[in-house]
């Protein structure tokens, strides 16, 4: 287990070491220029670190340091075209998928991560690169991502055609806060501070 003690979860199932060597990430769909970057092409685009926190509807929440390139940064090598309104991931086999509103994939905190806390991701937390979105609900960043879509509509996911909201809008209630251990009470939105 690496810094990043949360809950491991792989809802296709686990898929097994993953090695950055060799890693691709397809950027298509609504771009101006369809393009492939490896993994030594990602980490050569400007570094952001996102001291932010991850948090699952499933009741966690995880405050780090997350390493990578800005969604903004990686989009404009592609371009984006006028239509496209949506950003769909897909992970490592594409069994899991997720579509998050272009807005939101364009602020500054919404990456395409490869470190955490100055290590780099491990697949059990969706190495070698991984969406992190603060701004929502943790489903909506997708583990082990191979493919970036730019979409005119939002895609229904491998939770979202499961029941879970698509606008997955992190909601007040009480939640474990793993870096201390201690279950808290957010105040909804993005989860920047515990009230209690
Ligand atoms: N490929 C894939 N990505 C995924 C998931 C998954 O099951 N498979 N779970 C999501 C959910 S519900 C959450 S809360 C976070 C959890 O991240 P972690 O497993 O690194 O703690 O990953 C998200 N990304
Ligand atoms: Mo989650």
């Amino acid at each position: 287990m690496g810094e990043l003690q949360t809950p491991i979860f792989w809802a296709e199932g686990h898929p097994g070491p993953l090695s950055a060597k060799g890693w691709q990430v397809e950027l298509g769909g609504l771009v101006e220029k369809p393009v492939t970057l490896t993994y030594e092409e990602i980490v050569a685009l400007p570094k952001s670190i996102a001291d932010a926190r991850l948090t699952s509807v499933s009741g966690w929440s995880v405050r780090g340091k997350w390493g990578g390139v800005r969604l903004s940064d990686l989009l404009d090598v592609a371009g984006i075209r006028p239509e496209a309104t949506h950003v769909q991931f897909v992970s490592y086999r594409q069994i899991y998928t997720t579509c998050i509103p272009l807005d939101v994939a364009l602020k500054e905190r919404t990456l395409l991560a490869y470190e955490f806390d100055g290590e780099p991701l491990d697949a059990d937390y969706g190495g070698p690169v991984r969406i992190f979105c603060p701004y929502l609900w943790g489903y909506k960043s997708a583990k082990s991502v191979v493919a970036i879509t730019l979409e005119d509509h939002s895609i229904p996911g491998f939770w979202e055609v499961r029941g879970y909201p698509d606008g997955a809008q992190i909601k007040p209630r009480r939640i474990l806060d793993v870096n201390s251990n201690r279950w808290r009470r957010i105040a909804g939105g993005e989860v920047t501070e515990f009230l209690d």
